[in-house]
């Protein structure tokens, strides 16, 4: 699948994002995790910011492809560096978008950092979305830094962190490097099937 970029819009508020009922894709995770650069590594475009300073991305942000769809990057969580009354204001911002976006939110892309274990607060934000009906696919990201085999037990770790929290079901996932162009075909794939459910529904 071809992505070019069609158009490039950044909001403070829900209110204010894109009116057209395209189908989206939200990438949200604790800051520095790679969203940007993972949403870069799918465009093959230096559009999102990144930087190795967390808390960089701080509005919603529209990226149009191929003027069919679009991926939003969000700015991170649990930045700790970042003062409170911001860090709220983003929270709230952040969380009234994945509220508010209406059925045009088809999926969340939820970043994780393989090289850590399970953290409490992407377990917490799993579980608000599960209670808020929010769709999402699990994403690991930096993958380049272990090897097939760590990989796959740092995964095995996170499941098990989720089944003793009591998770019914492990989320879908897929493993990502936006340094090696890692997991784009697979990420590109479930936009397309979710694209052409969101063309039914
Ligand atoms: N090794 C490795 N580093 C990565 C990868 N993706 C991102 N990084 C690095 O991680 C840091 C953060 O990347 P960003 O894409 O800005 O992270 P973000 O999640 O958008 O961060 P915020 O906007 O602050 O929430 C940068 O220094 C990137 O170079 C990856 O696949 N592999
Ligand atoms: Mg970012």
């Amino acid at each position: 699948m071809d992505t070019l970029i069609t158009d490039f819009y950044s909001n403070s508020s829900v209110d204010n994002c894109p009116k057209e009922n395209k189908p989206e894709y939200a990438f949200i995770g604790r800051s520095n995790v790679g969203k940007s650069s993972l949403i870069n590594m799918i465009v093959n475009k230096k559009i999102a910011y990144t930087s190795s300073k967390p808390g960089k991305t701080q509005l919603i942000n529209h990226i149009a492809i191929n003027n069919e769809w679009a991926l939003v990057d969000l700015p991170g969580y649990g930045y700790a560096k970042l003062a409170k009354k911001k860090r709220l204001e983003i929270l709230t911002m952040t969380k009234k978008y994945l509220t508010h976006r209406g059925v045009q939110l088809v999926g969340v892309f939820m970043l994780i950092d393989i090289r850590i274990k399970a953290q409490k607060i992407d377990l917490e934000w799993m579980k608000w979305m599960v209670q808020n009906n929010i769709y999402f696919i699990r994403i690991f990201t930096k993958c380049d830094s272990m090897n097939k085999n760590k990989i796959l037990k740092q995964i095995e770790n996170h499941d098990q962190t989720m089944k003793e929290n009591h998770w019914a079901k492990i989320p879908e996932t897929i493993i990502t490097s936006s340094k090696n162009k890692t997991g784009k075909k697979e990420i590109l794939a479930k936009i397309n099937e979710l694209n052409l459910f969101f063309q039914n529904i």
